[in-house]
């Protein structure tokens, strides 16, 4: 078997470039190809240790992780989490793939934006992409999940695909919005991703109408909503927080610190920028939001406690290497050498490429076929979204909230009376 068809086949998120076949034969053919690799069943502690041992794909690795959480509250609970995470050889692979194929979709998009392939908002998330692996590996998808604009990975981490993300962004049919939501509005029902907000902190208040969906229904899911640390001090989060810790909702806030809002920093917006705590009589955990393996343990605590206790706050430390959007170069408020200290220090990807590389679960040039083929379906959903139709000119104004033409008014300066509604 081709590896680099395999490692497409097993990991891959492409619904539409995945090879037809199911994911448990994948699996399947993983664990064969893996069985030759050396690996540990208790592994600890540093990433820098190379003992060889033989293990499958599936078997059972213990991490220490190198931060530890910070806790707010906790001991009323189940106090902090420990310094471990339960992990497998075939995790960690998908992890690195994952975020390799989400590096390369913004990467692709920054290139897109500029030669005006994509045109209006456009915000990356990369350097933030162990926050979305991890993240999914804690839930499965009938929790739900509601995030701001900064929402491509998001799409990519509930099951979307390359394809999907890349024409929504370039306005066509095939977007995952039909090609009329764009950057900011990514969605994936049937994943129970319910977007892609543009206004800041809108989604605190609809992750708790999520949790209290969960909770009425009876299902043991939880709601997770995403915000940065610049809607951390807009007032509906504590709103929504309030109502969330009365009817104790199974509800998971995440803020994600990239420590700027567009070009502010956390210090100079938030009198208390530990956001942690800032649920003040909700407890918090605070993660190291560049560490996959971390965020994954970090959310399996917190889905636990979401779901036993009711809410609970995280604080994800992690990093934007782009500007805010594009068109912000993203220098002008923080120097270049921080952005680049973080490049070498403390990068998601490349923190999981060493950490496989140097428990010797791949080789150098299994990882350089991992990364090829990622390569590739990120190329090739860029050619299929530009053959991708736009949309039909009626479905500008399908699912629109307010009948305009009743209203006799115009949407952004466009006459209504020279097309036709359609209702969906
Ligand atoms: C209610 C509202 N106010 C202001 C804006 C303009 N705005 C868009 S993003 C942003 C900064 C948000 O920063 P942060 O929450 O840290 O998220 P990040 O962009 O860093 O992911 C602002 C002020 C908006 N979209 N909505
Ligand atoms: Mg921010």
């Amino acid at each position: 078997m081709n590896h680099e068809l395999l490692m497409r086949r097993a990991y891959c998120f492409q619904k539409d470039l995945r090879p037809r076949f199911p994911v448990t034969q994948a699996m399947a053919l993983l664990r064969s190809f893996a069985r030759g690799f050396p690996a540990t069943r208790q592994f600890a502690p540093s990433l820098a240790s190379k003992r060889s041992f033989s293990a499958s794909a599936d078997d059972t690795i213990t991490i220490e992780l190198d931060r530890p959480f910070v806790g707010h509250k906790l001991d009323q609970f189940d106090g902090l989490p420990d310094q471990t995470v339960e992990t497998t050889k075939a995790e960690m692979v998908k992890m690195f793939s994952d975020m390799y194929l989400m590096r390369r979709m913004e990467i692709a998009a920054d290139v897109l934006y500029k030669g005006k392939f994509i045109r209006g908002f456009c915000h990356l998330y990369d350097g933030q992409e162990a926050i979305c692996v991890g993240m999914e590996a804690a839930l499965n998808f009938k929790d739900s999940i509601v995030t701001s604009y900064r929402d491509h990975c998001t799409h990519l981490g509930r099951g979307g695909t390359v394809v999907e993300v890349m024409a929504e962004l370039m306005g066509r049919a095939d977007g995952a919005s039909k090609g009329i939501g764009g950057s900011m509005h990514m969605y994936r029902k049937e994943a129970n991703f319910y977007g892609g907000n543009g206004i800041v902190g809108a989604q605190a208040p609809l992750g708790a109408g999520m949790a209290f969906k969960h909770k009425y229904s009876g299902e043991p899911n939880v709601a997770c909503a995403l915000y940065g640390d610049g809607a951390a001090n807009q007032g509906q989060l504590f709103e929504a927080l309030n109502i969330a810790a009365l009817w104790d909702l199974p509800l998971i806030y995440i803020c994600e610190n990239n420590h700027y809002g567009m070009g502010t920093a956390e210090w100079r917006a938030a009198k208390n920028p530990d956001f942690y705590t800032r649920g003040d009589y909700v407890p918090g955990l605070k993660i190291n939001g560049m560490d996959s393996l971390s965020v994954k343990k970090g959310m399996q605590y917190a889905k636990a406690h979401a779901l036993a206790h009711g809410p609970i706050v995280l604080e994800m430390d992690t990093y934007r290497y782009h500007g805010h959007s594009m068109s912000d170069p993203g220098s002008t408020y923080r120097t270049r050498e921080e952005i680049t200290s973080v490049r070498q220090e403390r990068d998601p990807v490349e923190r999981m490429r060493k950490r496989i590389l140097d428990m010797e679960l791949v080789t150098t040039a299994e990882v350089k076929e991992i990364e090829k083929a990622q390569r590739k379906i990120v190329d090739e959903a860029v050619e299929i979204s530009k053959a991708s139709p736009l949309p039909a000119e009626e479905k500008l104004f399908s699912n629109m909230y307010t009948n305009s033409k009743q209203l006799n008014i115009g949407i952004r300066g466009v006459d209504h009376t020279i097309v036709s509604y359609a209702a969906e």
